[in-house]
């Protein structure tokens, strides 16, 4: 089993997108590792993206994730990190299927809703960058036996 780390950006908790992210992500048979709502700090958020520290969005892209608050969340599950991509679309929500999460509910790429790690090495990494093991929670579903083979 994969973990993603999932996260409602400031624009998706503001706009009460939380519940409609967690049912997404319920309904599709993943199950909930770990979740709270917080405050992301300058220098979390600068960890957080340091891939993009050379882009000319990256000053923005800070401000706006420590503008309010995010809702982190540890999705675990088969292919999590592949079909959580999927779920949130593509990054510009102007270009988002409808049907992803972006693809419903944005239309510019800086307010895109959500985050998902890229891949298993991202997910680990942001895992662990924002909780800590004690906030992460094993325990068995009886309904996976309804969702794996
Ligand atoms: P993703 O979030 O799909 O992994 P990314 O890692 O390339 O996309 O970029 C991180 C975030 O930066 C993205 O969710 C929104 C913002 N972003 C990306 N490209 C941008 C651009 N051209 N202008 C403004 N913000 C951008
Ligand atoms: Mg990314």
């Amino acid at each position: 089993m994969e973990r993603t780390f999932i996260m409602v950006k400031p624009d998706g908790v503001q706009r009460n997108i939380v519940g409609d992210v967690v049912t997404r992500f319920e309904k599709k048979g993943f199950q909930l590792v770990g979740a709270k709502l917080m405050n992301v700090s300058e220098d979390l958020a600068k960890e957080h993206y340091k891939e993009h520290k050379e882009k000319p969005f990256f000053g923005e892209l800070v401000d706006f994730i420590t503008s309010s608050p995010v809702f982190a969340m540890v999705w675990e599950g088969e292919n999590a990190v592949t079909v959580a991509r999927k779920m949130l679309g593509k990054t510009n929500p102007a270009e988002a299927e409808v049907g992803t999460i972006r693809g419903d509910y944005g239309l510019q790429v800086a307010k895109n809703v959500v985050h998902g790690s890229d891949s298993n090495e991202s997910a680990t990494r942001e895992i662990s960058l924002f909780f800590n093991e004690s906030e992460l929670v094993n325990y068995t579903k009886l309904i996976n036996d309804w969702v794996y083979e």
